[in-house]
């Protein structure tokens, strides 16, 4: 194996690339992040929290990019965890999400097998798959085998990726893993997603800085970790002899009104319900009511498992956000 090991994490700037480069560099690795467009905002704000990162630019729309990214930094990993991200926004710009989630993971891949060449060996990839594309779920709880029943645009271009990850394995023999996320979240989660929106408003209301919190379907079901003991999974998957397919999750799924329970306690607030509202043009057009995950193989192939439980997320996410706009008041 060579030394030091070196890695490109696309999606460098969202929460899971942030954990995964402190993993990778507690590990000595040499990381890459991608990085797109001019003047990005982003890299500033990368460059603040974890200077050591390399970062390159390039954008997952434009493969002669990616091939140029790769040559620049010959990795051994290759991580890719760049998408548009936000379910609700995939509506909105189904032909985006699908250029960049969708397409974006077919030129990751190419690009990757043609910087391996006829060394396919020398490089791994992981792929961020996700729970969404369970969407209506035909099986519980959801495994590796569960049939994929997409309910977004944005649920439809991760079953995309996912499929493509595995034709890449078994067209051309490349070490290529998808890793099966359920929801994960922690104070870097953005503010779009409901936990963080949850907590950042719960911490708000608390120092009286907002009076109210509006919301879409308070039913819906997630099984909930921490984004910090997902990306340890992907790590495991590319060190593994084979590449395969992973479902990573708590196994334990809560419901929006269980979120809003632990985050209002946190503050000391036993009955949230003057306090939220609820906002139709919040509710999807097509709900994936209720998701709860298998991760056994995961357990037993990577030996991985969960550190943080639901509560002490929540209770974590509620903390930081207290702390970081204390400063308001
Ligand atoms: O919604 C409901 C909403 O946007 C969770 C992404 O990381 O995980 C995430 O996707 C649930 C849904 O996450 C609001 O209808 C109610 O049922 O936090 P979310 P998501 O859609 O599950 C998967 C694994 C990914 O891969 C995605 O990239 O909460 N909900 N009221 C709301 N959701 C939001 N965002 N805002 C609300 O006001």
């Amino acid at each position: 194996m060579d030394f030091p090991r070196r890695a490109l994490i696309t999606g460098i700037t969202g929460q899971d690339g942030l954990y995964l480069a402190e993993l990778l560099l507690s590990k000595g690795y040499v990381v890459f992040g991608l990085v797109r467009g001019q003047s990005n905002p982003k890299r500033e704000l990368l460059h603040r929290i974890i200077p050591e990162v390399k970062v390159l630019t390039g954008d997952l729309t434009d493969v002669s990019s990616l091939i140029r990214v790769l040559s620049i930094a010959g990795p051994h990993e290759v991580y890719n965890l760049g998408a548009i991200s936000f379910v609700g926004y995939s509506w909105e710009n189904a032909a985006l999400t699908s250029d960049v989630t969708a397409l974006g993971v077919l030129n990751m891949l190419e690009a990757t097998r043609l910087y391996a060449g006829s060394d396919m060996g020398k490089v791994r990839f992981y792929q961020a798959s996700s729970s969404e594309m369970y969407g209506k779920a035909q099986e519980v709880p959801q495994t590796e085998r569960t049939l994929l029943w997409p309910r977004s645009p944005y649920g439809v271009a991760k079953a995309f990726g996912h499929h493509m990850t595995i034709n890449y394995r078994e067209s051309y023999g490349m070490h290529a893993s998808s890793g099966i996320l359920f929801n994960h979240e922690s104070p870097r989660r953005g503010p779009e997603f409901v936990t963080r929106k949850v907590t950042l408003a719960v911490a708000r209301i608390r120092l009286g800085l907002q009076e109210t919190l509006a919301l879409g379907n308070l039913d819906a079901r997630r099984d909930w970790g921490f984004a910090g003991d997902y990306v340890d999974a992907m790590w495991r998957m590319l060190q593994q002899p084979e590449p395969d397919d992973y479902v990573i999750a708590t196994g334990k799924s809560h419901s929006i009104r269980d979120l809003l329970d632990v985050a209002f306690a946190a503050v000391g607030i036993s009955d949230w319900s003057r306090y939220v509202t609820q906002d139709s043009t919040l509710i999807r057009p097509a709900e994936v009511e209720s998701l709860i995950g298998d991760a056994s193989k995961a357990h037993a192939t990577l030996g991985w498992k969960p550190e943080v439980d639901f509560r002490s997320l929540v209770s974590m996410m509620v903390e930081h956000d207290l702390a970081n706009q204390k400063h308001l008041v």
